[in-house]
Parts: structure tokens; C-alpha cells; sequence
């Protein structure tokens, strides 16, 4: 067993045979750029130094780690080119049907070394780096996250595009180029501060500008941005132009590299100036000015519809230049409109890109001239829809007054689907009028509403949810009424993680273990590791699991030490929560958990245990005032904790500021304990939960999303779940009373005593009211409900640590089972079930 050795000798063990790219065929690459043969040393220098020379203007001897890391990217870049243009010249050759999936988030993180990785050039790097002498780390570092979503479902768009990239499949992802992605997060007195995440201030060495495809945008009225909100000049129509920026997706072994193409607003900049006065000169820029302000920032809100009209406006651009792109690229080797549905494949990434129902119609009836009934089936023939979450609050419902004013037209349309699903509702449910009023596209109201749930149901071919428990809960609760319109139409597609970014890239000791014991195969065939279930039995092989989670966890606190000066003991529990903060996933009751252990230590200062350590990360929307109480709980939970004398040495409360793909990669594979202890029936799948697993964390848990799924893949027993289930939730919400709880259980009762004597806030007498009133008070997410089982749960998990043999067998039997976690397999299940696409491999 690979016990021995640095991360970087096991890092390089794990190093796959290339099942894809040949030894030969990259050589061959890289010598069209002078690097020559991986084998030669010294002159794989030259592209990078190229680079640094005649890039940045600077001696290479001299260049700062940033210049560094633009040449060394750029050098990547050069590799990729020929073989991303081959691949595009190939589609555009072969005409197959492609997949485009559209998206208002993708949440990057750093691409340079998943694309070295996928492009296997490691060991090419790991050669002139050593050669150098250079910080590889510091160089790595200067990377930006590209943080342009929020969360799940944007780090769940960024997963898609590289396992369709690794299937080899012709597909397209389709964004926005936000100028500012997810704010970052400052901890200042325990309060998140939010700044600007200015990631593009450095130029991007990954994206191409392409202003040859540019696309003109007309919307109903002008608009002025006053002040961040949007002030409509109704009555005078207006035009604004997307410039796309598209950046590689490389595929693993570097053989297909698609393309992610974000759009950026921009003005027409050949105005007529001649026709200008002097006087006009100045606000014609102000107006180019306001344009490229609609793609300036990403909105930070997870789970709550805010009613922006600026989001409003930045979804249809989205919709109308990628439609627009996509028609146009359908047209170049095609006549005949009807053959659009076997050419193309549209994915809606949720609602916020549902304009495409109406804007395809507009551009099949208005510019293809077809009659409604081809435009419509081939409309819905082409177009699909996956929803991501069922809080009645994030449920997407735009005024039906922004549609008149920007995009009357679309109203138009929107109003005459809905009145022929009144046709076809009315003729099967005769006299039902409730269920006429449930599944219009109209909400009636003070403002009446468009729903965009209804309209990209009724609007596409195929609807999915996103585990197995939300998609029932889909069908049958949210849109009940319309799943029994169509019911063929719904269907599941339990999401999936990239094993290249999640176990393969961010795990080396581990991933060097397995490829040791089963070979490289599991990097593109995940299920591959259940191969690993039978080596619970083998003691070697415990023993290097068991040393692996401890390289991560040393490499961890190494780094918790040098970035944040913070000492962690990796030789105790890590247990990590780390998400979006929101009151349904209920980091609170974690904490509430966490104070429970804390006065049982409190109690008894003699008593030896496994120290433990927890970790929280995660963001709160910027006006979700609840969320921010619970972040500033959580670190004076630390701060009380860590001035504690009683309990010094045992327990250790963490929270890590600004949570991000590139903190999430550190932390995942340094966890002995994951936490998914959402309200059963409100997580719609999680995906956090999925990296835990691979990298052999035990989940702590509710029987919620795909958590559920995770537990039946490798036997319940192997996981720690607790807690009300989905049912139970919806069965005594009506009389549901936490007070009960606080009065029958002993530990819920000293805990909320805890918290209310003001332990945790001292000098701040009465801040956490709002959190004890709720607690005491509705209980909305039903925490109290939870916290008996949560804490029997722990104390199981907490028996089975102290056995080691016991916990490396029941983490083998976890990773063993999280094959089915791997976006491969979703993104397989997609291209057949939903859009009919096969790979188009590239010779
Ligand atoms: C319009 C405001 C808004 C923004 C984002 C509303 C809703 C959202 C998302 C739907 C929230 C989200 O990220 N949902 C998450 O999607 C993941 C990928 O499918 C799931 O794993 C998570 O359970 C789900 O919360």
C-alpha cells in the first residue's frame, strides 16, 4: 500500500494512463509548441517564457507570481487551442445534434490546474517546475475563483459542462460574463461584511473575445439604471448587443474541449455621431454606460425571488443571445426549420432562462414564419426544464407589466399559450375551475404574475427535479395539477459531482490510494470503485485510507495555519458544514447540537475524548437578516468556545470566511464528517453530500435529497441518519409545537436555558433574540423537532471513531458507493433520456 512517500510521489502514482489523449499524441501537441516530448528536460520552458517575454514585457527571472500565472495559463491555453478549434470544426462538419445548456450561474472556480489535469500535461508541469525552482502553490494562488453563482445549482452547471466535455458530447454551455461574481464574504466582529468580487480587474487568460459573433437585443421600452434599480422609458424601444467571451471545457485525457460562451452587454458602439449634437455627444456614452451595466453583477440572492428588474433584464439577454446564436448556428447547414428538434437541445438550468418558451416561439413565428402549431411543437420539442428547488419563495413570478413594458410581443405570445392550455385543461378536467386557476401561467393578484414554473412545464418537453424524493414531491405536490396534464413529461435525474475537480484533483493522497488498489479507470467510470467494497476486509488497505484522511487533514491545518492563523489538531474529528446559509438547512441546529456536546464537556472536565473540531463556511444573501444572525452566532459560539478553559483541547468551533469552490476543494477531503441536515423535503438534492462521500466522510443526516440515495448505495447502516422524515414534516407541520420538546427532552430544555442566559453573548445583550424566538416560537424549519435524534445520531458516529478499523471499513463502504455520484453518470442519463444526443469524438 502506498503509505509512504510525499502527497506529491502519490500524487504522481495516481497519475492515470491516458485512456483518451496518448503519450504520443500529446507529445506531438506540445512539440507544434516548441515544448517538445514530455521526456526532454529544459525546453518546456519555452512556451511560458514566450509568454512572460512577450505577454507581460518582463524578464522571466523578475516576473511576479502573477505574471507567472498568466504565462503559465496562457502556455496551457496554447496547448488546448488546436484541439478546442478541431473539436468545433469537427461539430460543425458532422452536424450532430448538441446539447445547450443554459444558465444564469456557472460556478467555475480556478481552471488552470483541472485543465493541466484533464489535459494530463501534470507530469509536463510537475518536470519544468521542478527544473525552475518556482512556487508552483504561490503561482496557483493568483488564480481568481470565477465565482459566478451562488451555489448548488451554479457549482452544479460547472460539474455538467465537464462531464459532457469528458463523454465526449458536442454540447455548449451558455451564461453570463458578470463583471463581479459572488461577493466575497468578510467576517468583521463575528458579522459577514460582503465586497465586491472584482475577479476580472486582471485580464482572464482563458477567454476569447468573439466580437465577429456579436448579437443585437431589442427590448420593448429603453431603460435607465439609477441608483442599482432600473428606471423603464416605456413606449421607446431600444437595442443592446451581447458580445460573447467563450472559454474552453476541457474534457478528461483532453480529447473534446467545448466551449462555455458568456455574454457581455454592450452598447452599439457605431453610433451616429455626426448626427449628434455636441449636447447628445455626452449622454449617447452615458447610454453605452447603462447597457454594459446589465451584465456588471451577479445577483448574490440563493432561494428568494427578489423581483428585480434588472434580473428580469438580464434573463432575457441571456435567452435572446443565446437563441439567437443557436438559430444562427442551426441555420448555417440547415433549411428546414422543422428539423430543429433533432439538431439542437435546450436545457433551461431552472426558470431563470424560461424566456426561451416565448422568445423561440417569437423568432419560429415572427422571422421563420411558420404557423403557431409547428412553432409551438417544435418549441417544445426542443426546449427542457429542470427545477432546482420547491420553496414557494424562490419559485420565479414576474409581473405582468415588465412583460408589457420590455417584451410586449412575449406577452403576447405567453397570453395565447395560455389560453390554449385552458383549452386542452378545460376539455380534460371538465368543470374543474380550481385546477384551471392552478395551472395558468397567471396568478392573479394585486400585481398579476407570470409563473415561470407553469410556463417552462407547459413550454418544454421534459421536466426533471433534481434527486428522487424532490422529484416525487414535484409531481406530486408543487405541480401536481399540471404533472396530471402531462404526466409523460416528468421525470427524475438524480444530480451528480465531476471526480476530476472533486476526488481526482482535490484529493491526491486519496485518489493515489485507489488508482493504487483498482487502477486509473475509476477517473471516467466511477462506478468502477465499488471494486474498493471488498477491501474493507484487508487491513493494508484501512491503513491507507486511514493515512490518506490524515495527509488531507495535515495539509489542511498546514494551510489553516499559514492563511488564517489558526491551529486545528488533525488528529481529532474534523466536522464540516459548509453551504449557503439558509434557515432550511439549518446550520443553527448544528450549532444547537454543538452547544449540547459543549456542556456535557462543561460537566465533566476530566473526561477524555476525541477532540473534535467544527468547521462552518457559507454565505448569507445579503438581506436574508436571519442568516446573517446565525453566521454571527456561529463565531461567537467559537469565540466562547475557544475562551473556555473547561473545554480546552476537546472542542473547537471554525468558521472559514468566504466559501468558495477553491475553500470547498480544501476542505471536503479534510472531513471525517459531513452534515445534510436539512428539513426532510426541503433540500432538492445537495451535491456537497456527494463530494463528501467520494472522499470517504461519513454523513451525519437527515432523509432528505439525494442524502436518501447516498444512504441506500452503501446500506444504511453506513450512514448516521436522524430526524423527521419528508412525510412526517408535511404530516405535523398543522400542529407541530416546539415547546413540547423544550419541556419533555432534558438536553433540548438545557440548551435553549444555554442560549437564553445569554452565555454566548455577553457585551451583547439581546442580539439573538430573533434566533430564540424562533425556536421557541413557530419553529418554521422544526429544529427542536430534530435535535433528540441529532444527537443520538452523533453519539453513534462519535462510538464508531473511537474504533478505527470500524470507521475506515464503514468510510470504504461509502466511497465504494458513490460511483452513482458522478455527474458522468446524470449527464449519460440526460443525453439519452431527455435530448437524444450521442458523443461526436473528435480524430
Ligand atoms: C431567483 C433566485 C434564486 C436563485 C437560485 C432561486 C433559486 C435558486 C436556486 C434554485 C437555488 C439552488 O442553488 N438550488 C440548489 O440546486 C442544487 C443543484 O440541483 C441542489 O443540489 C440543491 O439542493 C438546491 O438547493
Amino acid at each position: 500500500m502506498p503509505t509512504s512517500g510525499t502527497p506529491e510521489d502519490r500524487a504522481a502514482a495516481a497519475e492515470p494512463q491516458p485512456p483518451l489523449l496518448t503519450d504520443a499524441e500529446r507529445d506531438t501537441l506540445l512539440e507544434q509548441y516548441g515544448c517538445g516530448p514530455v521526456r526532454f528536460s529544459g525546453s518546456e520552458n519555452a512556451l511560458y517564457e514566450r509568454h512572460l517575454m512577450f505577454d507581460h514585457v518582463v524578464d522571466p527571472a523578475a516576473a511576479a507570481p502573477r505574471d507567472r500565472f498568466e504565462a503559465v495559463a496562457r502556455s496551457v491555453r496554447d496547448v488546448l487551442s488546436q484541439r478546442w478549434v478541431r473539436t468545433q470544426d469537427t461539430y460543425a462538419a458532422r452536424d450532430p445534434k448538441r446539447v445547450y445548456y443554459l444558465s444564469l450561474e456557472f460556478l467555475l472556480g480556478r481552471s488552470l490546474s483541472d485543465n493541466i489535469g484533464n489535459l494530463m500535461l501534470a507530469p509536463v508541469v510537475r518536470r519544468a517546475v521542478a527544473a525552475k525552482g518556482v512556487d508552483w502553490t504561490a503561482i496557483l494562488e493568483q488564480e481568481p475563483d470565477a465565482g459566478l453563482g451562488n451555489g448548488g445549482l451554479g457549482r452544479l452547471a460547472a460539474c455538467f459542462i465537464e462531464s459532457m466535455a469528458t463523454l465526449q458530447l458536442p454540447a455548449m454551455g451558455y451564461g453570463l460574463r458578470y463583471e463581479y461574481g459572488m461577493f466575497s464574504q468578510d467576517i468583521v466582529g463575528g458579522w459577514q461584511h460582503e465586497r465586491p468580487d472584482n475577479w476580472l480587474r486582471r485580464p482572464d487568460p482563458w477567454e476569447v473575445a468573439r466580437p465577429d459573433e456579436m448579437v443585437e437585443v431589442r427590448l420593448g421600452c429603453s431603460f435607465e439604471v439609477r441608483g442599482g434599480s432600473l428606471a423603464v422609458i416605456p413606449g421607446r424601444p431600444s437595442s443592446l448587443y451581447g458580445l460573447p467571451y467563450d472559454r474552453p471545457v476541457v474534457g478528461y485525457g483532453g480529447r473534446t474541449i467545448n466551449t462555455l460562451r458568456l455574454w457581455a452587454a454592450t452598447a452599439p458602439d457605431e453610433f451616429d455621431f455626426h448626427a449628434f449634437s455636441s449636447g447628445e455627444f455626452v449622454s449617447a456614452l452615458a447610454a453605452q454606460l447603462s447597457a454594459e451595466s446589465l451584465t456588471r453583477v451577479l445577483y448574490p440572492d440563493d432561494s428568494t425571488s427578489a423581483g428585480q428588474g434588472l434580473r428580469f433584464v438580464q434573463e432575457y439577454f441571456l435567452v435572446a443571445c443565446s437563441i439567437a446564436d443557436i438559430v444562427r448556428r442551426f441555420r448555417a447547414g440547415n433549411d428546414d426549420w422543422h428539423t430543429l428538434p433533432d439538431k439542437a437541445a435546450i436545457q433551461l438550468n431552472d426558470t431563470h432562462p424560461a424566456l426561451a418558451v416565448p422568445e423561440l416561439l417569437r423568432v419560429l413565428l415572427d422571422e421563420a414564419r411558420l404557423g403557431w402549431d409547428e412553432a409551438w411543437d417544435i418549441t417544445v420539442r426542443t426546449l427542457a426544464y429542470t427545477n432546482h428547488t420547491l420553496l414557494p419563495e424562490a419559485l420565479e413570478r414576474w409581473p405582468r407589466q415588465w412583460f408589457a413594458a420590455l417584451l410586449p410581443r412575449h406577452l403576447e405570445l405567453v397570453v395565447e399559450i395560455d389560453r390554449r392550455l385552458r383549452d386542452d385543461v378545460g376539455r380534460r378536467f371538465p368543470g374543474d375551475e380550481g385546477r384551471l386557476s392552478r395551472t395558468s401561467l397567471f396568478e392573479p393578484g394585486q400585481t398579476e404574475k407570470v409563473r415561470m414554473a407553469n410556463l417552462a412545464i407547459v413550454g418544454s418537453h421534459s421536466t426533471n427535479g433534481v434527486a428522487a424524493l424532490h422529484s416525487q414531491l414535484l409531481r406530486t405536490e408543487t405541480v401536481a395539477d399540471l404533472a396530471a396534464v402531462f404526466p409523460e413529461r416528468f421525470g427524475n435525474k438524480t444530480n451528480g459531482v465531476t471526480p476530476r475537480r472533486w476526488l481526482l484533483g482535490a484529493n491526491p493522497p486519496l485518489a493515489a490510494v485507489i488508482t493504487e488498489a483498482i487502477g486509473p479507470g475509476w477517473i471516467t467510470d466511477l462506478d468502477q470503485l465499488a471494486r474498493l467494497r471488498p477491501l474493507a476486509d484487508d487491513a493494508a488497505f484501512r491503513a491507507a485510507i486511514l493515512t490518506a484522511k490524515r495527509d488531507a487533514k495535515q495539509r489542511f491545518a498546514d494551510w489553516l495555519r499559514d492563511r488564517h492563523g489558526m491551529a486545528v489538531d488533525p488528529d481529532g474529528i474534523f466536522d464540516t458544514q459548509v453551504k449557503r446559509i439558509h434557515e432550511y438547512k439549518r446550520q443553527l441546529l448544528n450549532a444547537l447540537r454543538i452547544i449540547a456536546l459543549y456542556q456535557d464537556l462543561r460537566a465533566d472536565p476530566g473526561r477524555v475524548v476525541q477532540p473534535r473540531t467544527f468547521f462552518f463556511a457559507g454565505k448569507a444573501a445579503p438581506a436574508y437578516r436571519f442568516a446573517k444572525l446565525v453566521i454571527k452566532f456561529l463565531n461567537n459560539l467559537a469565540e466562547t468556545i475557544d475562551a473556555d478553559p473547561l473545554v480546552r483541547g476537546r472542542l473547537k468551533v471554525v468558521f472559514l470566511p468566504d466559501y468558495s469552490v477553491s475553500l470547498a476543494e480544501r476542505v471536503i477531503p479534510a472531513s471525517d464528517v459531513s452534515n445534510q441536515i436539512s428539513t426532510a423535503g426541503y433540500e432538492a438534492s445537495g451535491t456537497s453530500n456527494m463530494k463528501f462521500m467520494m472522499n470517504g466522510a461519513l454523513t451525519i443526516g437527515t432523509r432528505d435529497g439525494a442524502t436518501i440515495e447516498m444512504a441506500e448505495a452503501a446500506s444504511e447502516e453506513t450512514f448516521f441518519l436522524f430526524g423527521l422524515t419528508a412525510a412526517q414534516v408535511a404530516d405535523t407541520r398543522g400542529w407541530y409545537n416546539p415547546r413540547w420538546h423544550i419541556e419533555h427532552e432534558p438536553r433540548t430544555r438545557a440548551v435553549l436555558d444555554l442560549l437564553t442566559s445569554g452565555h454566548f453573548n455577553r457585551d451583547e445583550a439581546g442580539i439573538f433574540d430573533p434566533l430564540i424566538e424562533s425556536l421557541t416560537g413557530s419553529d418554521h424549519y422544526m429544529l427542536l423537532a430534530d435535535l433528540g435524534s441529532y444527537l443520538d445520531a452523533d453519539a453513534r458516529l462519535t462510538a464508531l471513531y473511537a474504533d478505527p478499523d470500524g470507521w475506515a471499513r464503514t468510510a470504504i463502504a461509502n466511497i465504494a458507493a458513490s460511483g452513482r455520484f458522478s455527474s458522468d453518470r446524470t449527464i449519460s442519463e440526460y443525453a439519452t433520456e431527455i435530448w437524444g444526443v450521442t458523443p461526436c469524438p473528435v480524430d
